[in-house]
């Protein structure tokens, strides 16, 4: 057996938790593997099945493993790290990674844009826009949902052209020639709701990155309005942060 360090203040769930996250860290467990179970942890620590359950609650709730019903735990994939502050696609920072980018158009139809995109694009709300629902996957996993709005005037018969897993920039820029230059962005945490997280498969509740985009064209007309739920357990966003002269107090 397993020996835990009992007469400290410190709960033994937790001591099995950082036990499995150095198996995790030291490359023992890789992404896929099985995590011993609540049964396998009970023997090896000679814990009580309610410790050994909460050490595993803790590691999910962490994004470090996945439960599957019925078949166990397994160690999490490591999280995509995408850099903030290019102006980038979905597929452009896919195929950076090696990945095949995706999308399932799930809805695409020219409506009235309504107050929220109206204010985002400067056009009227009862302007058409086209509105498209897009899952975003990689290698066939589902990473985001996304709904775009454009202004219908500025690309016009674009819902014919919409493909299944095309890249939205490039028909923009091969059908339209329209080259978005700027964008205006806001990254919040949101528990994800349930329509959300039934497609983007998390469970509703658990923590999304909730993205809007305001994208312009290279005359700074707002061409773009997207609003991205992103997978909080597949994601981390990074930036690069410069000192200048004028930050110095
Ligand atoms: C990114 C953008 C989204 C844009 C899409 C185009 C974020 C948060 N959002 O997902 O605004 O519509 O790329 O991708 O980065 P595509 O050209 O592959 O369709």
């Amino acid at each position: 057996m397993d020996h835990l360090t009992r007469h400290v203040p410190v709960p033994l769930y937790y001591q099995i938790m950082r036990r499995l996250v150095d198996l995790l860290e030291s490359g023992q467990l890789a992404p896929g593997d099985r995590v011993p179970s609540e049964r396998e942890l009970t023997e090896r620590f000679g814990v009580s099945r309610m410790t050994a359950r909460q050490a595993l609650a803790e590691l999910e709730r962490q994004g470090l493993v996945l439960r599957v019903q019925g078949k166990g735990s397994f160690v999490a994939h490591a999280k995509l790290e995408q850099p903030l502050g290019g102006l980038t696609s979905f597929s452009e920072e896919m195929l950076r990674r090696g990945l095949t980018p995706g999308a399932r158009l799930l809805s695409a139809g020219v409506v009235p844009a309504g107050r929220k995109a109206a204010q985002a694009l400067a056009i009227p709300e009862a302007a058409g826009v086209i509105r498209m629902e897009r899952l975003r996957l990689a290698g066939g996993e589902p990473m985001a949902l996304e709904v775009s709005s454009l202004p219908y005037a500025r690309v016009p018969g674009i819902e014919r052209l919409l493909t299944e897993e095309g890249s939205l920039y490039r028909l923009l820029r091969e059908q339209y020639n329209l080259v978005l230059a700027r964008a205006r962005q806001s990254l919040e945490a949101i528990p994800c709701p349930a329509h959300e997280a039934g497609l983007i498969q998390v469970r509703e509740g658990s923590p999304v990155l909730l993205i809007e985009r305001i994208a312009y064209d290279a005359s700074g007309i707002p061409t773009e309005f997207t609003r991205s739920w992103y997978r909080g357990d597949r994601y981390r966003f990074t930036t690069e942060l410069i000192r200048t002269e004028e930050d110095l107090l």
